[in-house]
């Protein structure tokens, strides 16, 4: 069962395993530079621009990644109203979890690496069902290619939440927390306020709507340059960090919501339970059992209200609405996705939309295709040909 897992880390043709090592050892030469710098104002402008040349290198080895292609990565086939994945160190239990929560039956052992690949479960809360993913474990080093780390990561780039299993003696959220940056990846946090235009001359132009404390002096034109942003505009509409910058510049991040479950807290005295509590009581912590089945109702619960779900009702012209079985999307979905999950072909066909609840501004409001939908919405679709054609 240990196939497979460092596959993807030893590269053997030997052309590309030296070009994969030299960047691998630039790589980490700029991560020990960044440590064993003291942060100050005088060392403030080699810091950022070490961290942006960090972060065009990253994307490089990225880039390398994908390039070799061949099978690298796991299918994985997204379906429910929204996915959830499951990260963790190996044998805290996610296997274990998933197995309770759906019907899924994914391999558990008391040894690690159990779960080679990517074990999906659906689980129901209120109308919507929820993908869960059981995935390998992650292990440091895993943006570089340990265990199955790189492809983990890519599919943690594509979930809409990630739940991060810890127990107590895996604990250590933040190096977990700490890898999936690596891999581009932001936890709870939204993309920064900076908007980047290119320009093929003129220069570079920083402006900003606010006051620039943290790359006061200048400080985003050295870090910009490290990414080859010679020409265009910046401009900053909140007081950015280097490290926002450098997410802006990059452009491939991915915003990801967090849920941060303890399992096998039967284990726990209560005093352990109380000092973990407060260590990670900024992210509200939820204790398990997966094995005992204790504090899983809480948790399923925490998912579905964290995920957002509206419900859509549709009503067919001169007819009420149907609310027996609401269309389930998330806060944030709009018009277009109501479409995309109506029966036939409606994105075509689609002329207007009628809205009555709370996003409508008055009962009946007609609306395009980008109106933002709200929970328990009532929309009628109108379809072409001057017709309203019954949906649903
Ligand atoms: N004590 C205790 N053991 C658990 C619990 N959940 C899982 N385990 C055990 O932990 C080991 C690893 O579980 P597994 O689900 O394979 O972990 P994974 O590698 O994260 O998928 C197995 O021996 C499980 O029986 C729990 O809540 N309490
Ligand atoms: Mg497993």
């Amino acid at each position: 069962m240990n196939d497979g897992c460092e596959a993807s880390s030893t590269g053997r043709v030997p052309n590309s395993s030296r070009r994969m090592s030299s960047l691998e050892e630039q790589i980490a030469e700029v991560e020990e530079e960044i440590r064993s710098t003291a942060y100050n104002k005088a060392t403030q402008l080699h810091i950022g621009r070490l961290k942006a040349k960090l972060a065009v290198l990253r994307l490089e080895r990225e880039t390398r990644a994908k390039g070799k292609g061949g099978g690298v990565g796991y299918a994985v086939r997204k379906s429910g109203h929204a996915t959830v994945g499951l990260v963790g160190y190996p044998s805290v239990g996610k296997s274990t979890l998933l197995n309770r929560l759906t019907a899924a039956d994914s391999e558990t052992g008391a040894y690690d690496f159990t779960t080679v690949s990517i074990i999906p479960g659906m689980l129901r809360w209120g109308g919507a069902s929820i993908q869960i993913l059981d995935m390998p474990g992650l292990v440091p080093g895993a943006a570089k290619g340990r265990g199955r780390g790189r492809e983990v990561l890519s599919v943690v780039r594509s979930v809409d939440l990630v739940m991060f299993l810890i127990d107590p003696e895996h604990r250590d959220l933040r190096a977990l927390v700490r890898e999936l940056e690596g891999a581009g990846v932001r936890i709870n946090d939204r993309p920064p306020r900076i908007v980047i235009t290119h320009s093929d001359r003129g220069g570079l132009t920083v402006s900003s709507t606010v006051r620039l404390t943290h790359l006061a002096g200048g400080l985003a034109l050295p870090i910009a340059r490290e990414f080859g942003l010679h020409n265009g505009l910046i401009v900053f509409r909140e007081d950015a960090t280097a490290d926002q910058l450098i997410d802006a510049l990059a452009g491939n991040r991915v915003y990801v919501q967090a849920l941060i479950v303890v399992n096998k807290a039967e284990l726990l005295t209560p005093e352990e339970r109380t000092q973990l509590s407060w260590e990670l009581r900024q992210h509200e912590p939820l204790f398990v059992s997966a094995k005992e089945g204790v504090g899983l109702d809480a948790l399923v619960d925490r998912l579905g209200h964290a995920l957002r779900f509206i419900r859509i009702y549709v009503k067919p012209p001169g007819r009420p609405p149907d609310r027996e079985e609401p269309v389930i999307l998330r806060e944030g979905d709009d018009i277009a996705a109501l479409l995309r999950r109506l029966p036939g072909d409606l994105s075509r066909s689609f002329r207007a939309a009628q809205v009555w609840g709370r996003s409508a501004r008055f009962p009946g409001q007609t609306v395009g295709r980008d109106h933002l939908l709200s929970d328990e919405d009532v929309v009628t679709v109108v379809v072409a040909r001057g017709s309203t054609r019954p949906v649903a």
